[in-house]
């Protein structure tokens, strides 16, 4: 089954949790803080891996979680970092946000890792937060949790050259003899269902060829199997246009197959082109060819892929005219980019809204101070209060009308505020 669009959560496993404990030692009654920082929690990677062709894996995996960090331990130990999930994925593998508004990140080489959601940090043991004046501090960090992301992962076929034209004109039939791929062939239209890759290696050089599913008029508009391939062949940065000579009109089906790649989108139009006219070997065929050059005013061969003539004068020229080819995807790709979601609510430390007489605080940074905060230390509970003041929340919240045993909430816990 070829898919190439689906929908997956993404969980990054939460760091382990900082340890507070101390020690105790025959002649220390009452010794140092001793305990150590959580560990990291696991990340979910996409990998880049040449031999896949669809996104099935994923299809079957529609939650990919990643561990959570082991807590710390005492004698200062750290908790172990959890291992990663590495999920493998084709080149070519797009991943947007749930409503495909933000582009996350691409893979179009092999091995190339994109991190779609991050694990949280360990928390700190309180060997971490001693200080002169607070040498043997009573708490420790909770790990942070993890990112989770709902995603919108699609494939778009990454192929330097790709193949159009009608049904039945010979492209599977040109694949198999031209790579080691091997698709199926048939007397049939239709007989392809999903792109197939193979890749060509002509003297020094390789490319990557792909194999689409034929086009038939008014494809653009979900006639045949067409609109659902266009999408592949928007990163070619050559077609091959193969014809089939045997047809009437010849001239006739090349024109429609370029005017379903207007349709679909114009910019195809521009896309190098070579015309191969292909059953070169059959009655007339020569004739047709012929005829065609007098019209066509691009680069054009005549082969047979089954008895493999010309095919070395393709190959070449393929290579050449990819020389020439503009690059599709942008340099920069190298260095990979770290995206995070942009959520406007999300930019400011926190946010207050009155719900029902609850002063409800918001905001990533608060949240995060939350979740590290271990609330069944009396120490933890006085930090986590510290830092609300450095952030200027008591303020804020006295601003907003709040008073003495008032009722905060922060996502699903509430507090009383007092003076
Ligand atoms: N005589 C002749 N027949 C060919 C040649 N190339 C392909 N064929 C035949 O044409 C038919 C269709 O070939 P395919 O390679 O399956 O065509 P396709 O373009 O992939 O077709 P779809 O997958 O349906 O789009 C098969 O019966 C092939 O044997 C050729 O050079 N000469
Ligand atoms: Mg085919």
């Amino acid at each position: 089954m070829f898919i190439d669009e689906v929908t997956v959560e993404v969980y990054g496993g939460k760091g382990g949790n900082g340890m507070a404990s101390y020690r105790r030692e025959k002649y220390v009654e009452f010794g140092g803080p001793w305990g150590g920082n959580g560990g990291r929690g696991g990340s979910v990677i996409f990998v880049g891996e040449e031999g896949e062709q669809t996104l099935i894996n994923l299809q079957y995996r529609r939650h990919i979680k990643a561990d959570k960090g082991v807590s710390g331990l005492s004698k200062g130990q750290h908790g172990a970092n959890a291992n990663n999930v590495y999920v493998k994925v084709p080149l070519g593998t797009i991943v947007y946000n749930a409503d495909k508004t933000i582009k996350i990140g691409e893979i179009t080489r092999h091995q190339q890792e994109l991190v779609v959601a991050k694990g949280g940090k360990g928390g700190r043991g309180n060997m971490a937060f001693a200080t002169h004046r607070n040498p043997a501090p009573d708490f420790a960090e909770n790990g942070d949790p993890g990112e989770y992301f709902k995603i919108s992962v699609e494939l778009k076929v990454l192929a330097d050259v790709g193949m159009i034209g009608y049904p039945s004109v010979g492209k599977s039939t040109l694949l198999s003899v031209v790579s080691n791929s091997k698709p199926k062939i048939a007397a049939y239209p239709f007989t392809t269902l999903q792109p197939n890759l193979g890749m060509v290696y002509v003297g020094e050089e390789q490319f990557v060829l792909a194999d689409l599913p034929g086009l038939i008029e008014d494809a653009h508009q979900g006639h045949g199997l067409g609109i659902r391939f266009l999408k592949h062949i928007e990163r070619c940065r050559l077609f091959l246009h193969v014809v089939d000579l045997t047809v009437d009109d010849p001239y006739e089906t090349y024109q429609k197959i370029n005017h379903e790649l207007e349709m679909y989108d114009e910019a195809l139009l521009d896309r190098p082109q070579i015309v191969v006219c292909n059953k070169i070997d059959m009655p007339g065929a020569k004739e047709a060819f012929e005829a065609l050059q007098k019209k066509i005013d691009k680069p054009m061969v005549s082969i047979s892929a089954i008895q493999k003539t010309k095919l070395n004068e393709l190959l070449y020229l393929t290579v050449e005219q990819l020389k020439l080819a503009p690059k599709m995807i942008e340099e920069d790709v190298e260095e990979q980019k770290v995206y995070t979601f942009v959520d406007d609510s999300k930019e400011k430390a926190f946010e207050i809204n009155i719900e029902d007489g609850v002063y409800v605080l918001t905001g990533s940074k608060i949240e995060l101070l939350f979740s590290r905060t271990d609330f069944s230390r009396e120490d933890g509970i006085k930090r986590f209060a510290r830092q609300l003041r450095t952030l200027g929340v008591d303020q804020a919240l006295r601003d907003k009308g709040c008073k003495h045993h008032d009722i905060v909430r922060i996502l699903k816990y509430e507090f009383e505020f007092i003076e």
